[in-house]
């Protein structure tokens, strides 16, 4: 056995006459499992005839122009990375009884080997084959960037601050008088690392539900851990500095804190950095989700809190191919797309402001313009992957309303969502905006024509519309 073999996918990638790797991230129910199971259906169904509605792909120019022949799904290219569940997302959207699909968790690829003619004109062969990588990974995991320049001390002072204060101190109770109890220069105690985990973990996931919905929840695997439930690696918490500290020189080598400090750096070491290297770094295409929608109904509090984690994660994107953590980050993202979801959960009348107000956000994300300016393409847009609603007018305001179901509800009926504003930010005082979870709809075209959607055509000529030209 040879182990210096190459990689048989780096082998494989080279018969395609061009090769795309696109990520699609998000913060935890932004949208990536939809979007990734409607882009692949869309792709799968871009041959059915075009007198039928819907046309997903419409805005996409290889699909306008009728150059994209076809689509198949690839199964034998990297086998021992975990393939995108898109059979069975796609038979529970088109269920008899059609549901959403279940969260997901990790990272999960998906290879598509597209079949495009070129633009007349262009001096190519007649055909060719384009392979298009997908890989869904969660957006929490880009936020340990942060982590990666910051010694156990430092990190610890901020996510104490930040627990200390409002709104997250009345959910940091227990485990911060746990901490109060712990001598840090005691010796190092498996199960007492593995409580203060526990209590510590329990708070992060207090923060991210209901009612307070934040996401700015560090460490991101804590909260989804995915391959690595249960390990080691994760029996740490942020610590106060002990006696020790404050003054003379380090703790004791076997001390809680100086293994709860160790335990960090392995995490970054082990976890943090081979997620770039193994992952992150092959991405040449990226789209960010984000559930504008949903945070604007909230309000301020996960509203603001979300833009910081967001902020967080678009610093994976500054550095250019010369940039400080360039060799960790791997090749440039040449584009990038901000993408606002669940775009048919606004009234057709306000998703230009729906775009607006995310083109706000994101400059508000980007302070000093460093993204902008970093050499990689930045579009904004807002999409609904798969549209569960649909557009009316009422007949006496002539304002555009939808008609949906919401859970519980027998039929459709119509509904007025309020207004979506276009200023950054909100005036949150005057906001009226409605978020109902809407039921997503039967109908059998779906099945062979692709999902309707809104604007996903757009966005992926965005992102791979040079990749098809
Ligand atoms: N109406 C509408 N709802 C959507 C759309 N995309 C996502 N949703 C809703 O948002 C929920 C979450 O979508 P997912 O695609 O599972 O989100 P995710 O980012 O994969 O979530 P995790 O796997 O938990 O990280 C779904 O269950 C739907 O209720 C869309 O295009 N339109
Ligand atoms: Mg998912």
């Amino acid at each position: 056995l040879n182990l210096s073999l190459p990689d048989p996918f780096d082998v494989a990638r080279r018969l395609f006459e061009s090769d795309t790797t696109l990520g699609i991230t998000g913060l935890a129910r932004s949208g990536k499992t939809v979007f990734v199971t409607a882009l692949i259906h869309a792709l799968l169904k871009s041959g059915a005839p075009r007198d039928e509605t819907p046309a997903p792909l419409a805005g996409l120019a290889a699909w306008d122009e009728e150059r994209l022949l076809g689509a198949v799904v690839r199964d034998d290219l990297r086998v021992t990375v975990p393939q995108f569940p898109y059979r069975k997302t796609l038979a529970t959207l088109l269920g008899d009884e059609p549901a959403w699909p279940p969260s997901t968790d990790g990272i999960a690829e998906l290879h598509l080997e597209l079949h495009v003619t070129p633009r007349p004109g262009l001096l190519r062969p007649s055909r060719r084959r384009v392979l298009l990588t997908l890989v869904d990974y969660p957006g929490e995991w880009l936020v340990d960037l942060a982590l990666l320049d910051k010694p156990f001390e430092a990190w610890s002072e901020e996510m104490l601050g930040l627990a200390r204060q409002a709104p997250r101190a009345s959910l940091a109770g227990d485990w911060l008088r746990f901490l109060q109890g712990l001598d840090l220069e005691q010796p190092f105690d498996a199960g007492l690392a593995e409580k203060a985990a526990e209590l510590y973990t329990a708070y992060l996931r207090r923060c991210s539900e209901p009612p307070r919905h934040l996401s700015y929840n560090l460490p991101g695997r804590f909260l989804r851990p995915a391959a690595l439930t249960g390990s080691p690696v994760l029996r740490f918490c942020p610590l106060p500095p002990p006696r020790a500290l404050r003054g003379r020189d380090a703790p004791p080598a076997q001390s809680l804190y100086a293994r709860f400090r160790e335990t960090y750096d392995r995490y970054r070491a082990e976890v943090v950095r081979p997620f770039y290297r193994d992952h992150f770094a092959r991405l040449d295409r990226q789209i960010v989700l984000v559930d504008v929608p949903t945070a604007l109904s909230r309000g301020e509090g996960a509203f603001d809190d979300m833009g910081a984690t967001l902020a967080a994660v678009l610093e994976n994107f500054r550095y250019g191919a010369n940039g400080p953590l360039a060799w960790l980050l791997g090749r440039r993202v040449e584009r990038l797309l901000f993408v606002a979801t669940k775009a048919d959960h606004v009234a057709a009348d306000d998703r230009g402001n729906l775009e607006t107000l995310t083109r706000g956000l994101l400059h508000r994300v980007d302070r000093g313009n460093v993204l902008r300016t970093a050499g990689t393409r930045l579009g904004v847009q807002a999409l609904a992957a798969v549209r569960a609603t649909e557009d009316r007018r009422r007949s006496d305001t002539g304002r555009s309303i939808l008609v949906g179901r919401r859970p519980g509800d027998a039929t459709a009926i119509p509904l007025e969502p309020g207004l979506v504003p276009a200023r950054f930010p909100p005036d949150w005082g005057r906001l009226d905006y409605r978020f109902w979870d809407f039921q997503l709809p039967r109908d059998p075209r779906w099945r062979d024509h692709g999902f309707p959607a809104w604007k996903l055509g757009s966005a992926l000529q965005f992102l791979l519309g040079e990749a098809l030209a």
